[in-house]
């Protein structure tokens, strides 16, 4: 058994998944297990480290995440779980699964345990520990938040090639207002978290475990990728075909997992945590170790922190079919006059023709209206004093105009941040029809709050935004204190009553793009919620298998788009209602008054 030497305590390993661990014998894995404090690297391997509690395979180095239990289905499994620490071991998940979250084994501190059991239905799983630390919903976030491990069960037709991620955090809420989170994937924080390449057009297949006592929606840039099942840690549920869908940002909730497809196309991509204090650059262990955490204005590619994975996929692109001549314009991105003292506000304005939209920069940020294969030269100027970049969220382009500085490429050119005073060309074909998002990529905590951020509708050759059917519903939140913070709806905190025509079919269109806020959207009659049916999720038309009539509510997390019809057949009214879930601890809503006339 590997032994800390005194005052050089074990080192833990970043575990990339690839390697099973324990021993495979005629159907049986046999798995020695230690739970342990041990010095954990989340940054650089000669960075800066916490002690955390983990897992070790006996005779190995202890890892985060724990060593990963990876079995066929059928297998019978023997662990035994050695409690190195000073507190009992509530250990989770080490059951047949679908299990029951309420079978557990407590190891105490000092003892071992043995568990037997089959591996049950194949799926994706995790285990995982609550050791005496302080907990947020029933998980870990403090010294025991690492003890937690990936269990995979393959089926018949034996391992898949795909890679397992689990995401990890550690939070130390020394100052509640602030998040001082340190944010890891398999082990490693963004800039340090494994880069990987692919070839483009070979189809990649991953495995996603929140091992984390928070939400992540997790956001591919540059194309969508299929969700093929998705767990809450007891149970798997594989989706049909016709039930997968294919999307830019996909929620995963706290203990949960999914498995994904996804077809590279050329280009550097990020896949992140939408949430901007999961990728905030303040997200580092010296920030999270202090009482006061520093402000950070980092550029380049550590700009990010936290839940950040980096790809290069390599080949070359498929140019989109596209029609008309390029449509020129300017987006400039400026301050918006404050009071005194009051947080920095931003704005978009779109300069085309000549002609400022909108011409007062307290209004709304304008909706981006593109067409379907018509190619387009946005002329990004920046008019701020420090510098930006703009996402195309949800945008299938070139990874050189995606907005993420210090990151995206074309040939050997790096994608920049725009300095103050200077501007970026970005060109792209929206190559489908939908429902998007744009919005800063840079210094989102004082950015994103600050209003950077718009609707991007990409409509069929030769329509027009009709905007007395086609309706978009844009949730944010601007400003960072907790006393001033202002949630609004098409940036307004109390929007103005609409005027909707009796039998029309209208659009909504769903869009969060509050830094961290779900939201339940939903419209409601007179005898409660109405019906709506389901058209697109993240701008892509959905099979007709999923376009279902349901009642109109929805939860919309940040990242996330929506689109539904919904066909008035009576005059009357209507509420708009966009409120926070139920599970938050301070209620907030805004109606939004709708007359069916
Ligand atoms: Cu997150």
């Amino acid at each position: 058994m590997a032994q800390p030497e005194p005052g050089n305590p074990l080192r833990i390993e970043a575990n990339s998944n690839r390697v099973p661990a324990g021993k495979l014998e005629n159907g049986v894995l046999t798995l020695h297990l230690e739970m342990r404090e041990a010095n954990w690297y989340p940054e650089a391997d000669s960075g800066p480290s916490m002690k955390v509690y983990s897992f070790a395979e006996e005779g190995k180095a202890p890892q985060v995440p724990g060593p990963l239990i990876r079995v066929p289905q059928g297998t019978q499994i023997r662990v035994t779980l050695r409690n190195l620490l000073p507190a009992v071991a509530i250990v989770h998940g080490l059951h047949q699964h679908p299990g029951d979250a309420g079978d557990v084994v407590q190891v105490p501190a000092g003892e071992a345990r043995e568990v037997r059991f089959s591996a049950g239905v194949a799926g994706t799983y995790q285990y995982w520990v609550s050791a005496g630390g302080e907990t947020f919903g029933g998980r870990p976030f403090k010294e025991d938040s690492q003890l937690a491990g990936a269990f995979i069960v393959d089926g018949p037709g034996g391992v898949p090639a795909d890679r397992v991620f689990v995401i990890g955090m550690w939070r130390s809420q020394a100052d509640p207002t602030r998040s001082q989170d340190v944010g890891v994937i398999n082990g490693k924080s963004w800039p340090y978290t494994e880069r990987l390449t692919y070839p483009a057009g070979e189809t990649e297949h991953w495995r996603w475990i929140n091992a984390s006592d928070r939400t992540h929606p997790m956001h591919l840039h540059g194309s969508y990728y299929r969700v093929d099942s998705g767990g809450d840690g007891e149970s798997d549920h594989i989706f049909e075909p016709a039930q997968q869908q294919m999307v830019v940002t996909r929620v995963l909730d706290p203990g949960a997992s999914m498995s994904t497809s996804w077809t590279p196309l050329a280009g550097r991509w990020i896949f992140h945590c939408h949430l901007v204090a999961h990728f905030l650059p303040e997200m580092n262990l010296a920030n999270a170790l202090v009482a006061q955490p520093q402000r950070l204005h980092e550029h380049g590619a550590n700009h990010m922190a936290g839940l950040v994975m980096g790809i290069t996929v390599t080949g070359g692109r498929a140019p989109v079919a596209s029609h008309g001549h390029r449509r020129k314009f300017r987006l400039l991105v400026r301050e918006r006059p404050v009071a005194n003292g009051a947080s920095p506000k931003f704005g978009y304005q779109i300069e085309e023709s000549h002609k400022l939209t909108p011409t007062d920069l307290r209004d709304a940020n304008p909706p981006l209206v593109l067409e379907r294969g018509r190619p387009v030269e946005i002329e990004v100027v920046n008019q701020l004093h420090e510098p930006t970049a703009v996402h195309w969220h949800g945008m299938e382009l070139e990874s050189y105009y995606d907005g993420v500085a210090g990151w995206g490429m074309r040939g050997s050119s790096v994608t920049p941040s725009i300095p103050p005073g200077g501007s970026f060309r970005v060109r792209f074909t929206p190559p489908r029809a939908g429902t998007f998002i744009y919005h800063t990529h840079m210094n989102d905590e004082v950015q994103l709050f600050g209003g950077l951020y718009g609707p991007l509708i990409v409509l069929e050759p030769g329509l027009r935004l009709d905007a007395s059917t086609d309706h978009i519903v844009i949730f944010s939140r601007e400003d960072g204190n907790e006393l001033t913070v202002q949630r609004l709806l098409n940036g307004s905190a109390n929007p103005p009553t609409l005027h909707w025509r009796k039998g029309q079919p209208n659009r909504l269109r769903l869009i969060d793009i509050s830094p961290n806020d779900p939201a339940v959207i939903s419209l409601i009659g007179p005898t409660g919620f109405v019906k709506w049916r389901a058209v697109a999720k993240d701008g892509a038309d959905l099979p007709t298998a999923q376009t279902v009539m349901q009642e109109a509510r929805q939860v919309v997390w940040t990242g996330e788009t929506y689109d539904f019809e919904y066909e008035g057949q009576e005059p009357g009214s209507l509420r708009l209602e966009v409120e926070n879930t139920s599970t938050a601890n301070t209620r907030w809503t805004i109606v939004q008054r709708i007359e069916v006339e």
